[in-house]
């Protein structure tokens, strides 16, 4: 449907766990849909999505896949976003362009947990969705446990919309319970319409019922009937479902097997007829619908390797045709995208998703309009944690990749690319090792830049638990002119966090005023690198007290001095190492939180307590301190402990002591280097 008012356009976001065959549905999809004429699989490899190198190498979505395609009339965009939490924020900024969003998930009850992210961030945006139970075809589960543990992970209440007709061990079909009618899965083609089995007219009718009794709790003439005994009729139960759809009260249960394109056209019936006009998302995102001038929103934007870079818009107002200028640019290139394929278009409207070439300041989530603009809410960012060190393998390429961090950033803003001054390292920090591994790959893939990685180093420091007064004399006599400077001072800890500070006390010029700067300087200088090797903290030098000479005493003979007197005072203080301390929150389901406790104490950590976690219902936060050292791969333990969906946020805490066996360790590890 062309024109402007854009009823006939719809952008669904597919979210979900990881391999819950979200890209195999996309492809379902552009398959039933006649998009494409061949379905490809995720084995094979020849997917419309996951078209990208780093994807295809790793038979898993490594960012946002995009496709459009026209269904009845009515154009449909999916976005399918990578499942993993460390891509999410694919999913986050896809969320902020979509009218509604179909959650995939597998048909075990034990794995439902993995979906409470996911299910929280979609009724927290107010978006409409929709759960895809996927894979039924190898599901031996009764369906009813599914949606107890779906609904333990949903504030929304779930209707379940169909049942399974069971053949032996294999699901074959099912009964729609707002029609009552029954179909029989043909894999490869649309289901066929059967009789309902005979056994099932019972749990059909019960299922019915409770699909009605929940929807009711929205509408009061459907409560009204129920009460009075009266089931509504097809088209009646229909219309009922799809406006509580539409207005967010329920999330409906489909069931299907993207692999063997079952479900997939009810899937689709229902996305034409439950999922909400663009204008509905608009208003949502804060549009102004009044005005006409276009309005587009970024959700992301790619460098590909041919193309330049490309940016996928929302459009969110008015018209946009190739060659218009929005903010500072002009758009060079307008497509319709179908995966890795990018067709031309001439013109898009309200509703649309398109690609916009060469729009090169344009980062992800930016706003843009022909005129000035005020910018609509982009996707949050989440905090990175986990981080490598990174260095060009040619030293010569420094710049350059520096330069292609900057780019994957534009996309995928929970990258950081940052430079840590007191280990003199580059770190790139993002979501887990997974989402560094493919950033590096991008490089290489995209601009042949290679780089290597390590674990980053851990800024210690050190401190002194004694006081000393230190005289040094730096006397040089080389011809002509000496150097000649002497100073004593006293060396003090100072309480943790209070950082250096310098005084002087000198009488009588001994040490003459113009000097003592310089001294200061000197003091100063060694401390970047104290006894133990690591940037001296906390402690204050006092200059009482020095000689000087009419001739030989300059500011670098005093500055000499003044460092000699730390480097041979410093030693006899009683030299300390210290390690970053982190305060870290861990979120976590409830009956974990004694495990996520023992992986914080063989860290040593120290758990400062727990608490339920606001508005998460089953939900710990825990909260701990734990050395930077210890931190480096905690993301990776509590996720393997937590399905995936455990958390942290942290914070630099203080410097703390650290003795005996594993200072001395860390000590000979960065002398040695
Ligand atoms: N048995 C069965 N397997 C399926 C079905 N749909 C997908 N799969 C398989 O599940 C695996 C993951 O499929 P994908 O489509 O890549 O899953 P995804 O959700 O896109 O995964 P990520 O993008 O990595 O999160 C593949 O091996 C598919 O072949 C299905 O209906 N039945
Ligand atoms: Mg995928």
């Amino acid at each position: 449907m062309s024109g402007n008012s854009g009823t006939g356009r719809r952008t669904i976001a597919l979210l979900g766990p990881y391999t819950s065959g979200k890209t195999t549905l996309l492809e379902a999809i552009l398959f039933a849909t006649g998009a494409i004429h061949r379905k490809g699989t995720a084995k094979e490899g020849n997917t419309v999505g996951d078209g990208s190198p780093e994807a295809r190498d790793r038979q898993m979505s490594t960012e946002l896949n995009v496709a459009t395609t026209t269904y009845l009339d009515d154009t449909f965009t999916f976005l399918d976003c990578p499942g993993s939490i460390e891509f999410s924020q694919d999913g986050a900024n896809a969320l902020v362009g979509a009218d509604a969003a179909v959650v995939v998930c597998e048909p075990e009850a034990a794995k439902a947990i993995m979906l409470m992210p996911v299910l929280r961030q979609l009724s927290d945006a107010g978006l409409p969705h929709f759960i895809f139970v996927n894979k039924m075809d190898r599901s031996t589960e009764p369906i009813q446990d599914l949606v107890l543990a779906l609904q333990e992970a949903s504030e929304k209440p779930l209707v379940l919309r169909q049942l399974p007709i069971i053949d032996g061990e294999a699901v074959t079909g099912y009964v729609d319970l707002p029609s009552l009618r029954a179909f029989t899965y043909k894999p490869g083609g649309a289901s066929e319409a059967t009789e309902i089995p005979d056994g099932m007219a019972d749990e059909v009718a019960q299922a019915r019922y409770e699909m009605l009794e929940k929807l009711a709790d929205f509408d009061d003439s459907l409560m009204e009937q129920l009460l009075e005994d009266e089931e509504p009729e097809q088209s009646d139960a229909y219309n009922h479902l799809a406006s509580i759809t539409r207005e967010g009260h329920v999330v409906p249960i489909i069931v299907g097997a993207a692999e063997q394109e079952s479900g997939v056209n009810r899937l689709l019936k229902a996305m034409r007829h439950e999922v909400p006009p663009p204008s509905t998302a608009a208003e949502r995102a804060g549009v102004d619908l009044s005005g006409s001038e276009p309005l587009v929103q970024i959700l992301k934007s790619f460098n590909t390797q041919h193309g330049g870079k490309v940016s996928v818009a929302r459009v969110w107002r008015g018209n946009v045709t190739d060659g218009l200028t929005l903010g500072s640019e002009r758009i060079s290139g307008l497509f319709k995208i179908l995966g890795q394929q990018m067709d031309k278009l001439a013109e898009a409207g309200p509703g649309d998703i398109v690609g916009l070439g060469r729009l090169e300041e344009a980062d992800t989530g930016t706003t843009l309009s022909t005129g000035e603009v005020e910018q609509l809410p982009k996707a949050p960012v989440p905090q990175p944690v986990y981080a490598l060190a990174m260095t060009a393998a040619d030293r010569n390429d420094e710049v350059k990749v520096s330069g292609a961090i900057t780019k994957l950033i534009e996309e995928d803003p929970s990258l950081r690319f940052e430079h840590e001054d007191d280990t003199n390292q580059w770190l790139l920090w993002g979501q887990g090792e997974m989402h560094l591994r493919v950033a590096a790959d991008r490089l290489k893939n995209r601009s042949g830049l290679a780089v290597n990685v390590e674990r980053p180093k851990v800024p210690y420091k050190e401190a002194i638990r004694k006081a000393v007064s230190q005289h040094s004399r730096y006397k040089k006599q080389t011809g002509g002119h000496g150097q000649f400077g002497d100073v004593h001072i006293d060396i003090k800890p100072l309480p943790r966090g209070t950082g250096f500070q310098f005084e002087e006390k000198v009488v009588g010029g001994s040490v003459p005023r113009q000097f003592i700067p310089a001294v200061a300087a000197g003091v100063q200088d060694f401390l970047h690198k104290g006894p133990l090797g690591f940037p001296v903290v906390d402690v204050s030098v006092t200059l009482t007290d020095g000689q000087h000479h009419a001739v030989d005493s300059s500011e670098m003979a005093f500055k000499t001095a003044g460092r000699m007197a730390m480097s041979e005072g410093l030693p006899k203080c009683d030299p300390v190492l210290l390690e970053p301390i982190l305060h870290v929150d861990i979120s976590v389901p409830s009956e974990l939180t004694s495990r996520v406790n023992s992986v914080v104490s063989s860290r040593r950590g120290q758990i400062l307590g727990f608490d339920s976690r606001p508005g998460w219902h089953g939900w710990d936060i825990l909260s701990a301190q734990l050395p930077q050292s210890e931190m480096h791969d905690l993301i990776i333990e509590i996720r393997s402990l937590t399905s995936g969906v455990g958390t942290f946020t942290w914070k630099f805490d203080h410097l703390q002591e650290l003795q005996g066996r594993l200072a001395e360790e860390v000590v000979e590890a960065y002398a040695a280097e």
